[in-house]
């Protein structure tokens, strides 16, 4: 290969994931956001008995008393949190929201966590702090005015269940099943798909099952930066010799080798493990046909040989394997093969894998799930499994890498636009008030009812909202017609500044802060990937005297507009326990919740596929059909269209961007780049350094991003990516998952053109 030209900040980077590099990232963080005398004893907390969980990501701890298990990603989460950067009400008098919008994302955050509760003001464009309960009493006055219908309550995965309970039960009891919720972005088409195939809409697998599993196969899903911890668990399965089998359509480092920074070995020597023992960088979009195509191998294997499906748990625990068989029968070779990127020796050799292992577990994210067809690949991943038996027993089952850190534990509690008839009811009798049961608004559609100027306001328990969803062009001006939004945060976000006709910003207590209430201090539970619910407790003095916890701010805003509420706003608030009692009334699973909380490591809520229990109106688990790899293949096929991808780098959790590197991927200092294959770069004669214009293919309107550099990586033919929220620009907010409501942020379809600077 020619030796491609330099291009600032592009430097392959050739070594393991993890390892030293970690360590010193780490330390670097710790540097740019905290005193460093401190810093080392609050990342000791994390995830200790009797500290608080970390707010990165949803991979549980072995019984959460393991020693200090080093992550770098949940060492920044701890210290962009744990900050000492602060953002006062003299800074905002001394900066317009016109100038702040000026500063990029990573800007925004990096200033520091907000310390008083703010209010716009529209004359001096400036936001200026207000009196908590004067606030309180305003947004009750517009909440009243208004019908519940035109109010959108979004929620973030980060809020614990305490605050996410009282919100849905305030929002319900005003009048709303409107929840959008950042599960609409991420795993609902887990949430959807999962309840139809095997009756709920988790994972089944628990971390001991890594110990006996005998395959892992991991589709879409990038656990050296999302799920570090994730990464012990690989190293040490394939440390076992387990087979890995990946499927990406990018060669993701800590896919490839892993040093974990715990082996003294592995960093004394510089040595590192191998993760994937086979690594198919299938297109973009293309697992249905993946699996379909290893599907229809194992079919074939059994008539011609036998002994490779679980005939026995297929005729007992399952309905609709005929029409999934026929399905994968009347399905081409050919179509399999052009809209997976793969060929059909690849498939067989997966299938041959699968066909030896007694165990298997398939992990995946947001590689199968932000599709327009994410929920059919989720329901082919559980088909796959279902083949073999694979659920129910040791070492076996599906493992979908949940997103933010209590995702999981929001949805349990109640935060869906969709309630069933049955938790409604237990609101009813546990809290003497008639919630609606009309289907509310999910993320999509509460951001086009605001488009179409149907909602007047939003409140956001947390996040980004308008930065995290599709569409940027159409998002942002609908956040500034909107008569009031709400935020409660701890740091200054873009979404914040796009300012209602009243806007109001609440900062709120992290995780890793102490949270004193009237009866004392107060813990707060999350439920992790593995559907572990257990405590969390911060430490830390607060970022500010007049931050409030989340319960708090909820009930306070609830307790304003709401004059003849049924409940007991300041008793649940003054002891979080009387609010995990009313979540033992209303939600199954949480019997004896608050002694069982207490219990170091917590408790599992119950998952009834591990005991081969099928909650679907059949009682059985329920094969699936999906019909359209052709149609796949003819989209993937189309000429000069190539397929985008928006993802994260190594330096940023969601929208929040901790600083300009992506260390795996090779590129420092930067995120303005567009990953390509070489072999399309030569085909569009574009080089390794130039100037791009990317643009939808979506009729109507033109959706660009301009000035991006190309650069080359080893990525699928035919697939580009590009780093989320800036590529948000270029989703089409329709362009979703029917099913589930989930954008496609995984399969853009777009045409790159040399931009005008080159
Ligand atoms: N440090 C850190 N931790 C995080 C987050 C973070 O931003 N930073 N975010 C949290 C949240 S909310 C979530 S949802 C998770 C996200 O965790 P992941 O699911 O790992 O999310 P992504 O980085 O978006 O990328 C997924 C991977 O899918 C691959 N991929 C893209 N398209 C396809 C495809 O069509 N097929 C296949 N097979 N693969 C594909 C990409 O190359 C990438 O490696 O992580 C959580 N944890
Ligand atoms: N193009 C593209 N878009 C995507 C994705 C993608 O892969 N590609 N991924 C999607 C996914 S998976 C998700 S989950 C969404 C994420 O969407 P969101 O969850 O809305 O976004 P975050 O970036 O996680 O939110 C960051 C903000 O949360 C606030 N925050 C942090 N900690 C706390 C806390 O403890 N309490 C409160 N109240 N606030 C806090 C801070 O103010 C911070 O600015 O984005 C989605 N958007
Ligand atoms: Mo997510």
């Amino acid at each position: 290969m020619t030796k491609l030209r330099d291009v600032p900040g592009i430097h392959p980077y050739t070594g393991p994931a993890g390892g030293w590099g970690a360590l010193k990232a780490t330390a670097q963080a710790i540097h740019d956001q905290m005193d460093s005398i401190e810093a080392p004893i609050i990342l000791m907390r994390t995830n200790q008995p009797d500290g608080f969980d970390c707010p990165g990501c949803a991979w549980p701890d072995k019984e959460h008393r393991s020693t200090f298990q080093f992550c770098e990603n949940g060492a920044k989460a701890v210290t962009w949190e744990a900050t000492t950067k602060r953002v006062t009400p003299e800074f905002f008098a001394a900066n317009t929201v016109a100038s702040l919008l000026q500063k990029t994302d990573y800007e925004l955050e990096d200033m520091g966590r907000l310390t008083h509760p703010l209010v716009y003001d529209r004359a001096s464009d400036t936001f200026r702090a207000v009196d908590w309960e004067d606030a309180f009493a305003r947004i009750g006055e517009i909440l009243r005015s208004l019908s519940p219908d035109q109010v959108e309550f979004y929620t973030s995965g980060r809020a614990s269940n305490e605050a996410a309970f009282l919100y849905q039960l305030f929002a319900r009891e005003y009048g709303t099943n409107n929840f959008p919720d950042c599960s609409n972005m991420c795993h609902e088409p887990t949430s959807v798909g999962l309840p139809q195939s095997i009756g709920i809409g988790k994972g089944t697998v628990s971390l001991e099952d890594f110990d006996s599993t005998e395959l892992i196969i991991s589709i879409g899903h990038n656990p050296g930066t999302n799920h570090p911890r994730m990464m012990g668990t690989l190293h040490e399965a394939s440390r076992r010799n387990v087979p890995i089998i990946v499927f990406n359509p990018l060669r993701e480092r800590a896919l490839e080798r892993f040093a974990d920074p715990q082996s003294m070995i592995e960093m004394a020597t510089f040595g590192s493990t191998r993760i994937a023992s086979t690594y198919f960088q299938l297109d973009a979009g293309g697992d249905a046909a993946a699996l379909k195509g290893i599907m229809k191998v194992l079919l074939q294997m059994e008539a011609e040989q036998g002994g490779v499906l679980d005939q026995a748990f297929i005729a007992q625990h399952t309905e609709g394997f005929d029409a999934f068989a026929a399905d994968l029968e009347a399905t081409a070779w050919e179509d399999i093969e052009k809209a997976s990127g793969l060929t059909r020796p690849d498939l067989e050799h997966v299938a041959i894998a699968y066909a030896k292992s007694n165990a298997t577990i398939v992990t995946y994210g947001m590689g199968v799930t932000q599709h327009n067809k994410g929920t059919a690949n989720v329901r082919l991943i559980a088909d796959l499994l279902l083949l073999r038996g694979n659920f129910g027993k040791p070492g076996a089952g599906i493992c979908p890498l949940r997103g933010h850190s209590n995702v999981q534990g929001n949805r349990t509690v109640g935060i869906t636009e969709k309630p069933s008839k049955a938790f409604l009811k237990l609101i009813e009798q546990a809290c003497g008030f008639t919630p609606p049961d009309g289907h509310g608004h999910d993320a999509v559609q509460a951001m086009q009812a605001m488009i179409d100027g149907k909602a007047k306001a939003l409140l956001c328990l947390g996040g980004n909202f308008a930065v995290a969803l599709p569409d940027s062009e159409q998002s942002f001006p609908a956040m500034a017609a909107l008569d009031l939004s709400v935020h409660v945060g701890t740091k200054l976000n873009r979404t914040h500044l796009l300012v209602a006709k009243e806007t109001y910003v609440f900062p709120c207590l992290g995780r890793t802060e102490l949270d004193m209430q009237s009866s004392g201090r107060q813990s707060i539970t999350v439920e992790d990937s593995m559907s572990m619910v257990h405590a969390s407790a911060g430490k830390l003095t607060p970022a500010s005297d007049q931050l409030r916890s989340e319960p708090a701010i909820v009930a306070g805003i609830a307790r304003a507009t709401l004059p003849n509420t049924k409940v007991a706003w300041m008793d649940l608030t003054a002891d979080y326990d009387k609010i995990r009692d009313l979540i033992e009334q209303t939600v199954p699973g949480f019997e004896d919740f608050n002694r069982r909380i207490r219990v170091p490591g917590g408790f599992r809520l119950p998952l009834p596929p591990t005991e081969r229990q099928w909650h679907t109106p059949s009682g059985k688990a329920e094969f699936s059909v999906y019909g359209g790899v052709k149609e796949d293949a003819d989209v993937l096929g189309a000429e000069n269209v190539l397929r985008l991808i928006t993802i994260r780098s190594h330096d940023q959790y969601n929208t929040t961007i901790y600083a300009m590197d992506d260390r795996y991927r090779g590129v420092f200092g930067r995120r303005d780049v567009l990953f390509m294959n070489g072999d399309d770069m030569a085909a569009y004669g574009i080089e390794h350094g130039d100037l791009v214009d990317i643009e939808t293919v979506t009729p109507g309107r033109t959706l660009r991003l301009k000035n991006i550099t190309a650069i080359v990586y080893s990525i699928a033919r035919g697939s580009v990516a590009a780093y989320y929220p800036e590529a948000n620009v270029l989703v089409p907010l329709d362009y979703i998952d029917k099913e589930s409501g989930t954008p496609s942020y995984k399969s853009v379809p777009v045409r790159v053109v040399r931009g005008a600077g080159t």
